[in-house]
């Protein structure tokens, strides 16, 4: 069956147990976080062979990322143990707005972290070699190229293998938090990636944000090379293959956690591809994925 790779950075994610400031929170639940390892497990969930290509500490968060990955199938033999760095972690802080909702704030711990110490030559070498040229797909997203110079050259040597028929897909996941202060850069960098990918994933809301447009049909004139263009929005995608464009509606369920949610849509979407589904058949398992996500209470019990 085919294999997917995935390119990015693996984190440890702790959220309080109770919606109160950090200063008062003293029970938090550990998991795995970072978007192209949710990818990689919702791929593998979906039956489709995944691994992840990335670079963590030597130490027991590290050591946790690499086991869930183990554990849910996920080749975990292309990630690099550094170490000199610690892996990355963030916490998210869960406030209460005056109405009773709850919004989260993400808190980043991941400055110079292993992954963002990936460099070209964590693809050159076996495993990640032998990976990468078996691969029918490779995903990355937004995130690698704001982490670190070497990061983001690791994702262009990427761009630049000869593609022998593989596809690269690219969820753009504009992470403002990443790019303060050299957001124009941000900008130019993630459309240089979205242009080149052979998939495009985006959230109307990012889209606004690094493209100023969030019109799928504007997007598709701005980026006409992608064969498959999806701009997603909670209620919904809107999907281009070549010219075909088909819309789709979230299903309509309690959402409970939407971090994630995202990640999984593009397994969903890959997993379809990757198996020869039409463009309304992919769509249609993406959001069955999605909810998955979307209706979790995640597991609070290790
Ligand atoms: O898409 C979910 C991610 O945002 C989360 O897992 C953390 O990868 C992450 C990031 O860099 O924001």
């Amino acid at each position: 069956s085919p294999l997917a790779a995935c390119l990015g950075e693996g984190l440890v994610s702790f959220v309080p147990a109770t919606a109160a400031p950090l200063e008062d929170a003293r029970t938090f639940h550990r998991s795995l976080a970072g978007a192209e390892w949710n990818t990689a497990i919702a791929l593998a969930s979906a039956g489709i062979r995944a691994a992840v290509v990335s670079r963590v500490g030597d130490d027991g968060f590290g050591r946790f990322l690499t086991s869930e990955l183990r554990r849910h199938d996920v080749d975990d033999s292309a990630v690099e143990i550094d170490a000199d760095a610690p892996t990355g972690l963030y916490v998210k802080e869960l406030s209460p707005r005056p109405d009773g909702s709850i919004d989260g704030t993400m808190h980043y711990y991941r400055a110079g972290s292993a992954a963002s110490r990936m460099s070209p030559a964590t693809l050159a070498a076996p495993p990640a070699s032998a990976l990468l040229a078996e691969a029918a797909l490779v995903h990355t997203t937004g995130i690698t190229p704001a982490l670190s110079p070497s990061a983001r050259a690791t994702q262009d040597a990427v761009f630049d293998r000869p593609r022998d028929g593989r596809l690269l897909s690219f969820d753009l996941n504009w992470r403002p938090a990443l790019w303060r202060g050299r957001e124009d850069e941000g900008r130019h960098v993630i459309a240089d990636l979205a242009r080149r990918a052979d998939i495009l994933f985006c959230t109307r809301p990012d889209a606004e944000a690094v493209f100023g447009t969030s019109e799928p049909e504007q997007l598709r004139a701005l980026f006409p090379e992608p064969r498959y263009l999806l701009a997603t929005s909670p209620d919904g995608a809107v999907a281009f293959d070549g010219a075909e464009r088909t819309e789709s509606r979230s299903l309509d369920v309690p959402v409970v956690e939407s971090i994630g949610a995202g990640d999984a849509f593009a397994a969903g979407f890959l997993a379809g591809v990757l198996t020869g589904l039409s463009l309304t058949g992919s769509l249609a398992r993406a959001h069955r994925i999605a909810t998955r996500v979307l209706v979790s209470t995640r597991d609070h019990v290790d």
